[in-house]
């Protein structure tokens, strides 16, 4: 028997109809697995972005626990989010909906209506145990949990505070990523019924802004000279958004906060915040800390860069204090692996890696994310898989984190609520041929006026192409053919033969922008030339 799985599409225009997903699939029905049989362990880091995992990029960083996931299992190699920030995505994630939807749409103005559904509750309804551990940010408390500790917002690298479920807040000694798996494991081994299956998320902090490294890492990376990104010299020309943003390296980067230059007789926009951070550490921790940064400190003031010395020696800095706190995260998802093979448990349990979106290194001269540009769309993506879903290797379908709630349900064997936008990722886990998979994302980001200065915009991306649209306090199109123009530097919105696509891709926003019912809409600038 042949079923049609209902991704949730409504009826929309014919040229997008390709674009969006209806699974044909034999049999998936019969062999979907039975309820309560598998286990979800789900691990999401913070701006964590694939060119620093060496599953997906070998240039810089060695992540053999991680790679230890994509070589067993699979490796999403077009894994997006919605909204590239971690409040919007995380609620993204939880309910299965666009941010306009899910009501979660900036980091700043938002609180998590707890009212809604998400996966964790409909599980936990289902018989699962459900436990939650680590960065939280979506100002309101865990709800759908039989267990959790969360840290108070972005929460800090050293002997962190958390939020328990008496409400309390308690400090916890030691280093963020370490605790938060001590916490973890902790609940696998002691905490919970070992008769029902469970669905744990783990949350680290890491490997967010400002970056700060376990004391035992402090040292590695330093003998490496990272290469400059083609483009960390980027002029913008042709992008107006982005030449508008705060978030360069050159600019942006504080010497003190991000790059650690502090000293006395220096102040900066941000020093107040680093010492603060600091001043969390025990002694022997901050004499380790001392002891690494102070040479560095005294030769980078003896220098006196500037200009682009100064900016290449603050994209060195950068990469290195990023690298040493991957390093901390790689052991740790290594330690939960460890756990689950030696209890038996990785026959059984869908084990997640990923993070709340990708993140800059360089490009376009950048950290941060935001923008729909690839390396902040796009997010790391790579599953273990238990017994019975048998697809292995790379999984090249489009994807996106309002994905990840269907997929847990139908993997528990729970009913997809209809409201769910995304669509379960089962059909392509299970190694049969999987037709009609979507061949086109949404995005929408809102965060501004805000922080790092990135306007609002929302856009469409295709195999090759991607349109995107900069409004509020601007009107500026930007259409980029990413199998010539892969680092999105040339804008050919306007330019001339470009019209088809152009047609295409805004007939291909304008269906989307119905069928994930997003209020704010584009304001069809086709004119007679395009339609
Ligand atoms: C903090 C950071 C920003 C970052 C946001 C959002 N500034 O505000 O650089 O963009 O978080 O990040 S800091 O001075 O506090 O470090 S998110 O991943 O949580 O969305
Ligand atoms: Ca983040």
């Amino acid at each position: 028997m042949n079923k049609t799985i209902n991704t949730g599409i409504i009826a929309c225009p014919a040229l997008a109809m390709a674009a969006l997903t209806t699974v044909s699939c034999s049999h998936k029905q019969e062999q979907a697995p039975a309820a309560g049989r598998y286990n979800i362990v789900y691990i999401m880091t913070d701006d964590h972005t694939a060119q620093m995992m060496s599953c997906y990029d070998k240039r810089y960083a060695s992540t053999p626990n991680l790679d230890r996931i994509a070589r067993d299992g699979v490796i999403f190699t077009n894994s997006y989010v919605a909204n590239s920030l971690s409040g919007p995505s995380r609620a993204c994630m939880l309910t299965g909906k666009h941010s306009h939807k899910n009501g979660f749409t900036d980091n700043t103005t938002c609180v998590f209506d707890t009212a809604q559904v998400t996966f964790p509750r409909l599980l936990q309804q289902a018989g699962y145990q459900t436990a939650a551990f680590g960065k939280w940010h979506l100002e309101s408390l865990p709800t759908g949990f039989d267990t959790w500790e969360v840290v108070p917002g972005q929460g800090d690298y050293y002997n962190p505070d958390f939020i328990t479920m008496q409400g309390d807040t308690i400090q916890r000694h030691g280093y963020i990523t370490n605790v938060i798996t001590d916490l973890s494991l902790d609940w696998l081994e002691n905490k919970r019924d070992k008769e029902r299956p469970f669905c744990l998320l783990i949350h680290h902090k890491a490997i967010h802004r400002n970056w700060m490294s376990d004391t035992c890492n402090l040292r590695l990376y330093e003998d490496r000279t990272f290469p400059l990104p083609e483009n960390f010299y980027d002029d913008y020309a042709g992008r107006e958004a982005a030449a508008a943003q705060e978030m360069s390296i050159d600019k942006d980067m504080d010497l003190i906060y991000d790059l650690k230059m502090n000293r006395p007789d220096k102040s900066s926009r941000l020093k107040a915040l680093y010492e603060k951070f600091c001043n969390r550490m025990d002694s022997a921790q901050r004499r380790a800390w001392d002891d690494f940064y102070s040479p560095i400190i005294a030769d980078f003031y003896s220098r006196n860069l500037s200009g682009r010395e100064l900016a290449e020696w603050k994209y060195q800095r950068y990469m290195r204090d990023y690298l040493k706190v991957v390093k901390s995260l790689d052991d740790n998802v290594g330690r939960v692996l460890s756990y689950l093979e030696e209890h038996g448990l990785l026959e059984n349990t869908l084990v997640v890696y990923t993070s709340d979106q990708g993140f800059y290194m360089g490009e376009h001269g950048w950290f941060d994310k935001r923008f729909m540009y690839e390396e902040s769309f796009h997010t790391p993506l790579v599953m273990m898989l238990p017994k019975g879903l048998n697809r292995r290797g790379e999984v090249p379908e489009m994807v996106q984190n309002i994905d990840y709630a269907p997929t847990f349900l139908s993997l528990a064997g729970v009913e997809v609520p209809e409201e769910m936008q995304g669509v379960s990722l089962l059909p392509l886990l299970t190694g049969e041929k999987v037709e009609g998979w979507r061949s086109a994302l949404y995005y929408h980001y809102h965060e501004y006026p805000a922080e790092h200065s990135v306007k609002r915009h929302y856009g469409v991306r295709d195999s090759r192409y991607k349109l995107i649209h900069f409004y509020n306090d601007i009107d500026r199109w930007e259409l980029f053919d990413l199998e010539n123009d892969p680092y999105e530097m040339h804008n050919i919105y306007g330019e001339r033969g470009t019209e088809g696509v152009t047609r295409n891709m805004m007939h291909l926003l304008d269906s989307m922008q119905v069928l994930y019912d997003d209020p704010v809409r584009l304001r069809f600038p086709l004119n007679d030339k395009l339609q």
